[in-house]
């Protein structure tokens, strides 16, 4: 085991498509590259409800923007192409691009369909590393899929979201943590994420200044800012100062959470199998005990690769370990008496309801 006790360096790479469902419109409809292409509800022809999913940059061009009533963007540009929400398409894409991402690092959190975080710390060992596999991914991603992305690589989540919007689009852009706190100090307040048009007008009035910057709301003490704000307060003085201790949390696709454990040697050792079955039924629990769970799967595999699993239901609800490990046990019991054959490989896993 690394017991090295120097301190890695944080390194946070964040990924967003650009135009995302656009951009597949035009990779799938290549006739319409360089034309304006606006996804969301019929227009039609300016009488059309609901709203604009998102346009390419031609489209931005007329003023068309995400969450725009799509009458309005009739309005703005009635000759762009204006096409439907094919969502599974968009899925699928989403799909493909997050498993080339996922090879970077397999600690990533999607927050959307375009956009994730992936923790590098450990795994590069300085920004110069870190801006290659930046390029790395936006090339293998544009290879696979036909598609840009814009990547930010910072020292935290928020700071990489932001080095991501200073290179959109189809660009990168990397923010050391020397450069945080200056980088950000000449940006709108509203720059922070929680920090709203309500919270800056407060801003504006506390420091009689319209549209602060950044570098402006520096004045502020902490217990000011949580007098103001309450707990949010304390957050934003640190955010203010390029500061975000959030972790980057995967979040599983899987409808399944579970570990598996193989021997060293094939062994019939009841005692030794138990042990470490307990093991891995209190680390499934532990990942899952704030989700509801419906079921769960006892996995053996025997010295010779057959491998059989059994499995329970139960009404979906959070669950103590205890309960996961008397209703699993009995099952792991099975595997030992139906068979004399040793033991490979056993697992435990849960159904996320
Ligand atoms: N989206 C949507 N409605 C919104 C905002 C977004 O349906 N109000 C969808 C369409 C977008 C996708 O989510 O393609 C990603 O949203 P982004 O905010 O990342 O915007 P884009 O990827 O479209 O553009 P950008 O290049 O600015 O990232
Ligand atoms: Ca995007
Ligand atoms: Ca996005």
């Amino acid at each position: 085991m690394g017991n090295s006790k120097k301190k890695k360096e944080n390194i946070i790479l964040h990924i967003d498509m650009d135009y995302f469902f656009a951009q597949i419109e035009e990779r799938e409809n290549p006739q319409f590259k360089g034309k304006p292409v606006v996804v969301g509800a019929d227009p039609k022809e300016g009488k059309g409800r609901g709203v604009v999913s998102t346009c390419n940059y031609e489209a931005r061009k007329f003023g068309i923007k995400s969450g725009m009533p799509i009458s309005r963007a009739y309005k703005l540009c009635p000759q762009a192409i204006f096409l439907p929400v094919n969502m599974q398409l968009y899925k699928r894409v989403s799909r493909a691009v997050f498993q080339i991402a996922q090879k970077f690092s397999s600690k990533m959190e999607r927050v959307s369909l375009d956009e994730a975080y992936i923790d590098l710390t450990g795994r590069v060992g300085s920004y110069k590393e870190a801006r290659r596999e930046g390029e790395d991914l936006r090339k293998i991603v544009f290879e696979k899929e036909r598609l840009t992305c814009s990547i930010g690589v910072s020292k935290n989540k928020m700071m990489a979201k932001i080095a991501c919007e200073l290179a959109k689009p189809d660009g990168i852009r990397i923010i050391t943590p020397v450069q945080a706190a200056k980088t950000i100090a000449s940006m709108k307040v509203e720059t922070i994420p929680g920090i709203g048009p309500k919270t800056r007008q407060f801003i504006e009035k506390k420091l009689k200044k319209k549209d602060p910057q950044i570098r402006d709301a520096l004045v502020f003490s902490k217990s000011e800012l949580a007098d103001f704000f309450g707990k949010r307060g304390e957050e934003f003085y640190y955010k203010l100062r390029g500061i975000d201790k959030s972790p980057v949390e995967e979040k599983k696709e899987a409808k399944s959470v579970g570990k598996e454990h193989t021997f060293q040697k094939d062994t019939r050792d009841a005692k030794m199998i138990i042990k470490v079955f307990k093991r891995l039924v209190g680390d499934v629990h532990s990942q899952v005990k704030d989700k509801k769970i419906n079921g769960l799967t006892v996995v053996c595999r025997y010295e010779d690769f057959e491998t059989h699993t059994k499995q329970i239901s139960f009404d979906a609800g959070k669950y103590t370990e205890e309960f996961l490990y008397k209703k699993s046990i009995s099952l792991l019991l099975k595997f030992l008496t139906q068979s004399n054959k040793k033991i490979r490989l056993i697992g435990f896993r849960v159904k996320i309801a």
